[in-house]
């Protein structure tokens, strides 16, 4: 694989738990930014909040890379988010085909999800970052297995075969687009494409806590600091918290 990124290094690995963890325990030995954990398969990949990541053999890619930014908390959303528009252009430059962001870290194509992002940082102090672990799984084709219950009316793919060159090619586009954004991160390059991709634009939505639906309205945008803007009568609510999640109202 070719990368722009001189400081690029890419770890393959078969079968790993979860590549976050393993990028997350190099990153506390001292690897350097740009190392990327890619495996075939994994065990026990994770979502937010706890949540599992379903990472069936071969037909997805599951990576993370490890991050050193110098900036505070508030850029793992801007990573976050940089890697959902860097995933999404990477997607429809190699297969020519469009995806969504739904916010704030998922990409979706014809309604189902492709792509999900964790980006989990370690903090020195409350402020300071002292690396980010950037974890990014993309359903490249249709599993060998159909995808479990819980997730069938909710997960998609790329393409109906799979293809290792294109998988290849999304890699390194996916990576080469990343960091294309994220030396400049704090000036936000990716803020209008993101607007511009916002699968929740102009549509009804539920405000979700802990499972729960403790609010609802209308997705109006996305603010300069990539809180999404929910309009509900004449009231603005604003969320840029991880821990809350919105959905659309079916
Ligand atoms: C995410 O969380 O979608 C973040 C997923 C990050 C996965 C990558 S893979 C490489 C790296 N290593 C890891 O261990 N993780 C990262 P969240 O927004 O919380 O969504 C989780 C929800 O997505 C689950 O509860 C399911 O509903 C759904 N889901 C699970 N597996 C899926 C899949 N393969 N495709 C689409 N949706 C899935």
């Amino acid at each position: 694989m070719n990368f722009k990124n001189p400081k690029i290094n890419i770890i393959s690995l078969e079968e790993v738990d979860s590549t976050n963890t393993y990028a997350k325990n190099l990153a506390k030995e001292g690897m350097d930014e740009g190392t990327v954990v890619i495996a075939k398969r994994q065990t026990m990949g994770r979502g937010r909040l706890g949540r599992k990541f379903y990472s069936p053999s071969g037909t997805g890619i599951y990576m993370s890379i490890i991050l050193k930014p110098e900036t505070d908390a508030e850029s793992i959303l801007l990573i976050t988010t940089a890697a959902a528009v860097a995933v999404s252009q990477a997607i429809e430059n190699v297969t020519g085909k469009s995806t969504l962001i739904k916010w704030v870290n998922d990409i979706y194509m014809n309604e189902k999800k492709v792509c999900g992002i964790l980006c989990e940082g370690s903090f020195r102090d409350c402020h300071t970052l002292e690396y980010a672990i950037l974890g990014i799984g993309i359903n490249i084709s249709k599993p060998d297995t159909p995808f479990p219950d819980e997730i069938k009316n909710i997960a998609g793919y790329i393409l109906e075969k799979d293809d290792e060159n294109i998988k290849e090619k999304i890699i390194e586009e996916v990576i080469d687009n990343f960091f294309n954004l994220y030396k400049n991160i704090s000036k936000k390059p990716h803020l209008e494409i993101y607007r511009k991709r916002n699968l929740l634009s102009g549509k009804p939505v539920n405000i979700i806590q802990c499972d729960e639906i403790i609010d609802e309205g209308v997705c109006t945008g996305i603010d300069d600091d990539f809180a999404i803007i929910i309009t509900k009568d004449n009231d603005t609510i604003k969320i840029s918290s991880g821990e809350v999640s919105v959905k659309e109202r079916i």
